[in-house]
C-alpha cells in the first residue's frame, strides 16, 4: 500500500486561498486579513472600524485566536456574523489557514455583505507565511514593541500592503522614534501604506476608514 503524505503545507494553503479568493470576487466582498503581535491593539481596533464601517456596509468577523471566544465575545454586541476560530482544536497553530476561512464563509449569507475582517492569531510570524485569498493584508503594529520590529520581522512586514501604527495617544509618555520605524519599514517594504491610530482615541482613524470604504466601493463597482 502506498502511504501518501501531505508534503507541501504552503501550496495546500495556497489552493485553498484561490478558492476563497474566487468566491469573494464572484461576490464582489472585500476582505481584510489583519495580523500582528499579541496584544498590539487589533481587537479595539475591529471594534472601533466597525462602529464605523456598519452603518454603510454589511460586515462579518472572523477571529482567531488558539483559545477562549473573548475576542468574539467583545464584537458581538455589534450583532453582526462572527465566527471564533480556536486553533488549539487544530493542533494549536499559531496562525489561520485559508481552508478554514473557507469553511466559515461558505456559513456566511455572502449575498447579503460587502466586508469581511479576519483578525488572525497574535503572532508577527506565522500569520505572514499563509496566505488566505484576502485584498488586503494589514499589520497592526504598536508604539510599545519598538521602531526594530519592520526590520526583524521583515516577512510580515514586505507581504502587507497596509501597516496601521496604533496606540499613538501613547507616544508622549515613550522615548519613541516614529522616523526610526519608518526608516527601518521603507527598507523592507518601500510601498506599504501608513496609517497612524490610536483605537483608543479614535485619533487617525477616519482616514482608515476612507481608505477601506474606498477599496470596498471598487471592488462592488468592478464588473
Ligand atoms: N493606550 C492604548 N491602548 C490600546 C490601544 N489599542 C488597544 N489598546 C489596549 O491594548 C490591549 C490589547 O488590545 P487588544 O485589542 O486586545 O489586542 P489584540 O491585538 O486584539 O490582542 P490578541 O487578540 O490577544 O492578539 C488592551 O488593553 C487594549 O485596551 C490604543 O490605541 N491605545
Ligand atoms: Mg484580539
Amino acid at each position: 500500500m502506498e502511504i501518501k503524505v501531505l508534503t507541501d503545507i504552503l501550496a495546500a494553503n495556497k489552493n485553498a486561498a484561490a478558492e476563497v479568493k474566487s468566491i469573494l470576487k464572484g461576490k464582489k466582498i472585500y476582505m481584510i486579513d489583519m495580523m500582528s503581535s499579541p496584544g498590539s491593539g487589533k481587537t479595539t481596533l475591529n471594534d472601533r472600524l466597525i462602529e464605523a464601517l456598519k452603518k454603510k456596509y454589511r460586515i462579518a468577523v472572523i477571529e482567531g485566536d488558539i483559545k477562549t471566544t473573548k475576542d468574539a465575545e467583545r464584537l458581538a454586541r455589534h450583532n453582526i456574523p462572527i465566527f471564533q476560530i480556536e486553533t488549539d482544536r487544530f493542533g494549536g497553530d499559531c496562525h489561520l489557514e485559508s481552508s478554514w476561512i473557507k469553511r466559515c464563509i461558505e456559513q456566511f449569507d455572502l449575498d447579503n455583505l460587502d466586508l469581511i475582517i479576519v483578525e488572525n492569531v497574535g503572532n508577527l510570524v506565522c500569520p505572514a507565511e499563509f496566505q488566505l485569498g484576502d485584498d488586503e493584508r494589514m499589520v497592526v503594529l504598536s508604539v510599545t514593541e519598538g521602531e526594530d520590529k519592520p526590520a526583524k520581522y521583515p516577512l510580515m512586514f514586505n507581504t502587507s500592503g497596509t501597516m496601521v501604527l496604533n496606540k499613538i495617544d501613547l507616544l508622549p509618555h515613550l522615548d519613541y522614534s516614529v522616523d526610526e520605524l519608518m526608516d527601518n519599514l521603507k527598507k523592507v517594504n518601500p510601498h506599504i501604506r501608513v496609517f497612524q491610530v490610536s483605537a483608543k482615541t479614535g485619533e487617525g482613524l477616519d482616514t482608515l476608514v476612507a481608505h477601506i470604504s474606498g477599496n470596498i466601493d471598487k471592488k462592488k463597482n468592478n464588473a
